[in-house]
């Protein structure tokens, strides 16, 4: 197994900065989920960032002990490094030394499955190297192979830089054509007028968890960061008989690398046909106000704030202090406490989503010639209905509709609107 030394560094300096204890703790949870085993994790707190080095001297020559002592195999910076200080460090260290966002990229190609994942991560991780690419090719076989080093699936890394931007116009061409298919499908299912609820947040908040247990999906959940790379869909037939699509979406990351996001926006654009987010935050984790921030930059950024919300604070069979769970309940508006794990009080977070959209439906009553009879069942599935009655002059209808169905069948002349 590859022994990875971390580094987690905090400058001073930095606008918006994580407490060190933070920083630390994501570093190690990350490093895990590469796959490496960790021999230290040394803090370093410095008041500025150095040009070459990123830190200062005499901690370099720490971690220089440490790692020669430990034998280790890669240096790991919580902190990006410019591709000068990449180098230096290197050479200074004798040793393959990456920083966070390269971890965050090797993660995801683990994790990549589908030949879309596989494509948008390799297209974020050409777009890291390329500045990165020092005069005609970088010598990857420098860094000795293993973690950083990976491409997604079978491609292998292009290392001159022409051909690397040739490879980039590919990829973006060939995703660009996975996004008009999924274009497609998208119309398909707003064709369909079933609502559509995501499950957003941190990563490892329990998404996926969450949506396995409301429906009968069955996604791969694990404690490792970025499980689940490919959103699923799954419908679910609400108690009132409505159906609901539920989606489950990539983890989300306090400092996403802005490749990534770029290149999983296509992904995320799922998100922005939501009509109700699901934010799952792990109450059990310290950190959770400062995953809500995240959750929050990141929606903000995919110009998504202004989505209704429901917080299903997850994991309430972590904390045995109910009374401490209250006090993080008024934290949140809109919040639920539930463990999708036991099962414990989802019921009620399907109880307001119901609600919910029970709040957006208009009370009607119509009537649709006999000849009709396909429109019944229409309702059943895609409406609440209440009260149906056999008359001679046609089948009345009183249900309860969303906007979007109400507009659809305003059109059909066949059918009468009483009120
Ligand atoms: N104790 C407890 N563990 C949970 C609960 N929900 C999820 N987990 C665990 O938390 C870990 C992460 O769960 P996932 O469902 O994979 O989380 P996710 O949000 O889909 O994560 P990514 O796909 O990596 O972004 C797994 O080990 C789950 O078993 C819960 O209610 N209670
Ligand atoms: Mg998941």
């Amino acid at each position: 197994m590859e022994k990875a030394l971390l580094v987690s560094i905090q400058i001073k300096t930095d606008k918006h900065h994580w407490r060190i204890e933070d920083i630390s703790s994501e570093l190690e949870e990350l490093a895990v989920s590469s796959g490496v085993q960790v021999i230290e994790n040394v803090i370093c707190i410095c008041d500025k960032a150095t040009a070459n080095y990123l830190i200062g001297k005499g901690k370099l020559e720490e971690i220089s002990v440490i790692a020669s002592e430990d034998a280790v195999d890669t240096i790991i910076f919580s902190h990006d490094l410019s591709g000068t200080q990449q180098r230096n460090l290197e050479e200074a260290l004798g040793r393959k030394t990456i920083d966070r966002t390269q971890l965050i990229l090797d993660i995801f190609s683990r994790r990549a499955k589908s030949p879309e994942g596989k494509m948008q991560v390799e297209l974020a991780l050409l777009q890291y190297l390329l500045p990165r690419l020092a005069g005609k090719g970088i010598m990857l076989s420098r860094l000795g192979g293993g973690i950083g080093t990976r491409g997604p699936g079978e491609t292998k890394l292009e290392v001159d830089r022409r051909q690397v931007r040739k490879r980039i116009s590919k990829l973006k061409d060939d995703l660009e054509a996975f996004r008009s298919h999924r274009l497609t499908t998208r119309k398909k299912r707003k064709g369909n007028n079933l609502p559509l609820v995501v499950l957003v947040g941190y990563t490892s908040s329990g998404k996926s968890t969450l949506l396995n247990r409301l429906t009968d999906a069955a996604q791969t959940t694990s404690e490792n960061l970025f499980t689940t790379l490919d959103p699923l869909s799954k419908s679910l037939q609400m108690p009132n008989g409505q159906n609901i699509i539920f989606s489950d979406t990539v983890g989300f990351l306090h400092e996403l690398p802005h490749h990534l996001i770029d290149a999983f926006k296509a992904t995320l654009e799922e998100v922005r046909d939501a009509d109700l987010l699901i934010h799952v935050l792990d109450v059990a984790d310290q950190r959770i106000h400062q995953h809500n921030q995240s959750v929050q930059s990141v929606l903000d950024d995919l110009g998504l704030k202004d989505k209704p919300v429901l917080v299903a604070l997850n994991k309430i069979d972590l904390i045995p202090d109910r009374s401490w769970l209250e006090v993080c309940k008024n934290n949140f508006p809109n919040s639920i406490l539930l463990s999708a794990k036991t099962g414990e009080n989802t019921k009620a977070l399907i109880d307001s989503i119901e609600n919910y959209f029970s709040s957006l439906m208009l009370s009607l009553k119509i009537i649709i010639p006999h000849g009709r009879m396909e429109l019944v069942d229409f309702f059943y599935r895609q409406a609440k209905v209440d009260k149906i009655d056999y008359l001679q002059r046609g089948i009345s209808i009183s249900l309860r509709i969303s906007r979007e169905l109400f507009s659809k069948i305003n059109k059909d002349k066949e059918i009468k609107i009483i009120y």
